[in-house]
C-alpha cells in the first residue's frame, strides 16, 4: 500500500469506503499520518475493546491540537481568514486571520498559564460564539488544559452543575451577551453560578459590549491582561489520548453526562468529515450556524474547519433577527459556500415564505447541511428547492455528541452519489452501522428497522463520561455487547440507505436541543404544589418535539392550577433554559403506573399522539381508570 501518497488517487472513493471498514487500522493510520502534524509519531493505531469501553487511538503519538489548527496554516497562509464573526448586528462582521488568531490564542495561553492553569485542569467557557471563545478553546488546547464549553443560554444553576461536575477551577465569560437584539447578563449569571462552586478560583471576563460590570477580586479583565502577554506561547506536547474537552449532554436519567473527547482521534475525525461530507475545498467559506456550546459548534465551527485551514463563520444571532431573511442575507454578504443548520430553523423560516430567501443572492452556495434531528420531507424539499435553487446537494448528517463527528451522511464518498430526501443514507469512512432487533440480534436484511448501533470503534468517538466510566459502559457498551449503542432507532431502506427515526430512550429533542425528560421532571417536582409529574415529547410543527407535562398536584395545596403554570415555566427556564419550558401542562389526578410503580410513559405518549387504538398492553397497569381520566383531560386541553 503506497502510504506516503495516501489513498486518494489510489482507490476510488467508493472503494475507499469498503477498504476503510474492512481495514480500519491501516486506513486510519495512513489518514492520521497524512492529515495531522505530529510532534512524535504514534506506534499503535488503535487499541480498542468496545465491550469493555476501552477506546484508544494513535498511542505513543504526541501532538498539539492548537498547532494543528493554527501554526501550520500560519506557515503557509498567515493572511488567510480563519474566522468570520457574524455579530448580532447585521453588517458588523469581524474577520480574523490565521496569524491574528494564533496571536490571540498565544496571549491567552500565556495568561492562563500565568494564572496557574495547567495540564489536567478544566476551564469552563460560558460565552456566545466569538473569536475570543474560539481562542479560549484553542488556548486550553495549547497549554494542555481541557475545556468545558457551556451553552450561554443555560441558567446559573445549570452552569453551576456543569462546573461542579467538571471540578473546573477557571471560568471564561463575557460581560454581556447580545442575541436577537437582546442583551443578556452573562457575567451576572456566572457570578450567581460560582457562588455554589467552591472549586472556582478565577473568572476571566471579556467585553462583548461597552457596559462595565462589577468585578470582584476573583475576576480578571481578559483583554486588558492579554495585552501584557507575549505573542509566543510554547505548545504543550500532548499524548493522543489526553483529554481535549468535556461537553455535557442529556441522557435518559436526570444528570447530564460530561462526555470526554481526546486529542488526535477527535481532531482527525472532525477534519476528515468536514472535508468530505460537505465537499469543502480550500478557499471556501464554511457557515455553520450552530452555537459553540453544542458539539456541532465544536466540530464544525471550530475544530474541523480550522484543522483544514478553512474559513469558518461564527454566528451570534438568530434566524429571524432582524427579520427572517437573516441567514440568506448573511450568505450573500459573507459569500458562504457551505451552509450548515438545523431543521427546526428551516421549518420556522419556511413558514415566513420564499420571498425572504429570494431577496438575497445565494449563488455562492454549493452544499446545504442539516443536523440535530430528523428533517421532514417538506423542510428538506424547501431547503433544496428554495434555498439551494435546486442545484445544491442537501446533506442530512446524523451524529451525536458521543460520536464526535458525522457518522452517516449522503456523500462521504462519491461526490455525485444519488441523494434521497430526508435521509442520512450512507456511513462515513470507517463507520459500520448495524441494526439490532429487540432481542439484541443483528438484523441483516434491508427494508427493516431496529436500534442503531455501530460495529467498530472510530477515532472520533467519546472515550468516557467524566468521572463515571461505569455509566459510559452501561449506556453505550452494555446494551449490545461488542457494539456502540447510539440510543436512536433507524430504518434501512430496500436500497440499504439509513433513515434515522428518533430516540429510543427518554430523551427528547426540542429545536435541536437534546434534553432528558427526567431533567425537566426533576425541576417540575421541586415546585411545592406538585406531587409528581411526567414529561413526554410530542410532535411539534416547528420545534420538532414539544414538551408536554403531566402534573399531579398535592392534595393539601391551595394553590390554583392557573398559578402553578407560570411558576413551572419560571422554574424550568431558571434552572435549565427557556427552550425546555412546557408547551402544555395537563393537570391530572394520578399518573398511569405499573404495579411496580413505574410511570407508563408509553401510554402517555399514545394519548398525546391521539393514538388511542394503540395503547398497547395495559395488563400491568395498576389502575386503568387513570388512563380514561387522562384521555378526557387531554381532549379538553388541546
Ligand atoms: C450532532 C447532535 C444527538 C441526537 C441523536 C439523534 C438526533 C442528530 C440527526 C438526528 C435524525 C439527524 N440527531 N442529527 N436525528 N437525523 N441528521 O445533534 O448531537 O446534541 O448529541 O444530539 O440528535 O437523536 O442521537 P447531540
Amino acid at each position: 500500500m503506497p502510504e506516503a501518497a495516501g489513498f486518494e488517487g489510489v482507490l476510488d472513493r467508493a472503494g475507499l469506503q469498503d477498504f476503510s471498514v474492512t481495514n480500519i487500522e491501516s486506513f486510519w493510520a495512513v489518514v492520521a499520518r497524512q492529515r495531522l502534524s505530529w510532534i512524535s509519531p504514534f506506534h499503535t493505531a488503535q487499541d480498542c475493546d468496545l465491550s469493555r469501553g476501552q477506546i484508544r487511538w494513535f498511542e505513543g503519538g504526541k501532538l498539539n491540537v492548537s498547532v494543528n489548527c493554527l501554526d501550520r496554516h500560519v506557515h503557509t497562509c498567515p493572511e488567510r481568514v480563519a474566522l468570520i464573526w457574524e455579530r448580532d448586528e447585521p453588517g458588523s462582521e469581524v474577520k480574523v486571520t490565521y496569524s491574528q488568531l494564533l496571536e490571540m490564542t498565544c496571549r491567552l495561553g500565556n495568561l492562563l498559564r500565568r494564572h496557574g492553569v495547567k495540564k489536567g485542569d478544566t476551564v469552563t467557557i460560558y460565552m456566545p460564539p466569538c473569536p475570543l471563545a474560539v481562542a479560549s478553546m484553542l488556548a486550553c488546547a495549547r497549554i494542555g488544559a481541557a475545556h468545558n464549553v457551556v451553552f450561554a443560554g443555560f441558567s446559573a444553576e445549570a452552569l453551576a452543575e456543569r462546573i461542579r461536575d467538571a471540578q473546573s477551577n477557571t471560568v471564561i465569560t463575557v460581560n454581556q451577551g447580545v442575541r436577537g437584539g437582546k442583551v443578556t447578563e452573562l457575567k451576572k449569571t456566572v457570578d450567581a453560578a460560582v457562588q455554589g462552586c467552591p472549586t472556582v478560583q478565577q473568572v476571566f471576563v471579556a467585553m462583548r459590549t461597552e457596559n462595565p460590570v462589577v468585578m470582584t477580586a476573583r475576576d480578571v479583565a481578559m483583554e486588558e491582561e492579554m495585552l501584557k502577554e507575549d505573542v509566543v506561547c510554547e505548545p504543550t506536547a500532548m499524548d493522543s489520548e489526553d483529554v481535549l474537552f468535556l461537553l455535557y449532554t442529556s441522557g435518559s436519567t436526570g444528570k447530564p453526562k460530561g462526555l470526554v473527547h481526546t486529542q488526535a482521534g477527535y481532531l482527525l475525525y472532525a477534519a476528515l468529515t468536514h472535508r468530505y461530507v460537505f465537499s469543502y475545498h480550500d478557499g471556501d467559506v464554511f457557515g455553520c450556524v450552530a452555537d459553540i456550546g453544542w458539539i456541532t459548534g465544536h466540530s464544525y465551527s471550530v475544530y474541523g474547519p480550522l484543522a483544514n485551514g478553512g474559513t469558518t463563520v461564527l454566528f451570534e444571532s438568530t434566524p429571524i433577527y432582524p427579520d427572517p431573511g437573516r441567514y440568506w442575507e448573511t450568505v450573500q454578504r459573507l459569500k458562504i459556500n457551505q451552509f450548515y443548520g438545523a431543521p427546526t430553523a428551516i421549518r420556522l423560516l419556511l413558514k415566513y415564505g420564499d420571498q425572504w430567501v429570494h431577496k438575497y443572492d445565494r449563488s455562492t452556495l454549493k452544499t446545504l447541511g442539516s443536523v440535530g434531528e430528523p428533517i421532514n420531507t417538506e423542510a428538506w424539499e424547501w431547503y433544496h428547492r428554495v434555498v439551494g435553487d435546486g442545484r445544491c446537494p442537501v446533506v442530512d448528517t446524523w451524529w451525536q455528541t458521543e460520536t464526535g463527528g458525522i457518522c452517516i451522511a449522503p456523500r462521504p464518498s462519491d461526490p455525485d452519489a444519488e441523494i434521497v430526501p430526508g435521509m442520512a443514507m450512507r456511513p462515513f469512512f470507517g463507520i459500520k452501522p448495524v441494526l439490532m432487533d429487540s432481542k439484541g440480534k443483528v438484523v441483516t436484511s434491508n427494508d427493516t428497522s431496529g436500534a442503531l448501533c455501530i460495529a467498530q470503534p472510530w477515532p472520533g468517538m467519546a472515550r468516557t463520561i467524566h468521572n463515571d466510566h461505569q455509566r459510559f459502559i452501561e449506556t453505550y457498551c452494555q446494551p449490545n455487547p461488542g457494539y456502540f449503542f447510539t440510543g436512536d432507532g433507524a430504518h434501512r431502506s430496500k436500497d440499504g440507505y439509513y433513515q434515522i427515526t428518533g430516540r429510543l430512550d427518554d430523551v427528547i429533542n426540542v429545536s435541536g436541543h437534546r434534553i432528558g425528560t427526567a431533567e425537566i421532571e426533576d425541576i417540575v417536582n421541586q415546585c411545592s404544589a406538585v406531587a409528581e409529574s411526567a414529561v413526554i415529547g410530542y410532535s411539534h410543527p416547528i420545534k420538532g418535539q414539544g414538551v408536554y407535562t403531566f402534573v399531579v398536584l398535592k392534595t393539601d395545596t391551595d394553590i390554583q392550577e392557573a398559578d402553578v403554570c407560570p411558576q413551572l415555566n419560571n422554574m424550568v427556564s431558571k434552572k435549565i433554559a427557556k427552550y425546555a419550558c412546557p408547551d402544555y401542562i395537563q393537570f391530572v389526578q394520578r399518573l398511569p403506573k405499573t404495579r411496580s410503580g413505574k410511570i407508563m410513559r408509553r401510554v402517555l405518549r399514545k394519548v398525546v399522539e391521539r393514538d388511542l387504538d394503540e395503547l398497547g398492553d395495559l395488563s400491568t397497569l395498576d389502575d386503568p381508570a387513570a388512563v380514561q381520566e387522562i384521555i378526557q383531560g387531554h381532549r379538553d386541553l388541546c
